[in-house]
């Protein structure tokens, strides 16, 4: 398969630094040998340009969400990268950076796949508005966007078609959801698989479900975003916001090789992932064998 990796050195959507540096961290941590190792062609796109903002100017542009502006921006360059890369037929693997890039990697697949479904493994729902966010996080937005759901400036960047129908929607791993995106999972009955759910049915007969979903609707396509959060808090200290009570590394590892194993993934964010709150490499470690897991499963 043709890769193209494209590194998204963003923090301004978790509001905490590190996680900026992480796409070059895999980099010089042979990230691209470890996927061309699985016989695919590797084209490094490089980083996409995030501009410099100082932290009073947070607010300039909107009282509840930070460095919306900046953010946009990214986002937008973005979509395109994502949206040439898929309609050149290749694989983008957006790495990032912090969850904020979803906006921009799902509209850049929406534009080319109309009738999109998502699988969104994560401990956090990132189904916020800017009226329903405890943070003003834009990490915590970019599902609910992609849905059309959400403040203008998100929802309408760069691709202006139909949005994603949250009953193509698939959360799993959820388990630390805000009381208004539990409203907006329940109103839009997007498909939700706890980590209560899978520790309760196991793994396997939840992502048979979920595929069984997928396969039964009518799609063109599934973007797969992975935030590494989706882990147990003690499996991930390198990550920004950790949970407890999470999914293991076999159950994050069976849960991506079922989704790739159907062929319908055409695109996948890797994100989160926070060297400077690492200890001892733990996490950047499990982040490179979990590349490799999925390159070998691409
Ligand atoms: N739900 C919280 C918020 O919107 C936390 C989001 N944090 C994440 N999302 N790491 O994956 O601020
Ligand atoms: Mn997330
Ligand atoms: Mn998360
Ligand atoms: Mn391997």
């Amino acid at each position: 398969m043709n890769i193209n990796v494209i590194g998204v050195p963003l923090f301004y959507g978790c509001d905490r630094k590190g996680v900026d540096l992480s796409p070059n961290k895999l980099r010089e941590n042979g990230i691209i040998k470890i996927i061309e190792n699985h016989n695919h062609n590797v084209y490094d796109m490089g980083n996409i340009y995030v501009p410099e903002v100082s932290e009073e100017d947070k607010y300039a542009e909107h009282s509840k969400m930070k460095y919306l502006k900046e953010i946009v921006d990214v986002n937008k360059n973005l979509a395109h990268q994502v949206y040439t890369s898929i309609s050149s037929g290749n694989f983008p693997l957006v790495i990032g950076g912090d969850h904020a890039l979803g906006l921009g990697s799902l509209k850049g697949v929406n534009r080319k796949y109309s009738k999109l479904a998502v699988v969104w493994i994560d401990a956090h729902g990132d189904i916020n508005t800017h009226e329903t966010t405890p943070s003003g996080n834009i990490h915590g937005m970019p599902l609910a966007a992609a849905m059309g759901i959400g403040h203008e400036n998100l929802t309408s960047l760069y691709y202006h078609g139909v949005n994603v129908d949250p009953e193509n929607v698939f959360l799993i791993a959820a388990r630390d959801l805000d009381e208004g995106e539990t409203k907006i999972i329940k109103d839009n009955k997007i498909n939700l698989y706890s980590t209560n759910n899978i520790k309760e049915l196991g793994i396997e007969a939840i992502m048979k479900d979920v595929i069984d979903k997928l396969k039964a609707k009518d799609i063109d396509a599934v973007h797969l975003s992975f935030d590494i959060d989706c882990l147990d808090s003690n499996l991930v200290p390198g990550t920004g916001t950790p949970v407890g009570d999470g999914i293991n590394i076999s159950e994050g590892k069976y849960a991506l090789k079922s989704l790739l194993e159907t062929k319908l993934v055409c695109s996948l964010d890797f994100v989160e992932l926070n060297t400077k709150l690492d200890s001892s490499d733990k996490t950047l470690n499990l982040c490179l064998d979990l590349i490799d897991w999925i390159s070998e499963h691409l």
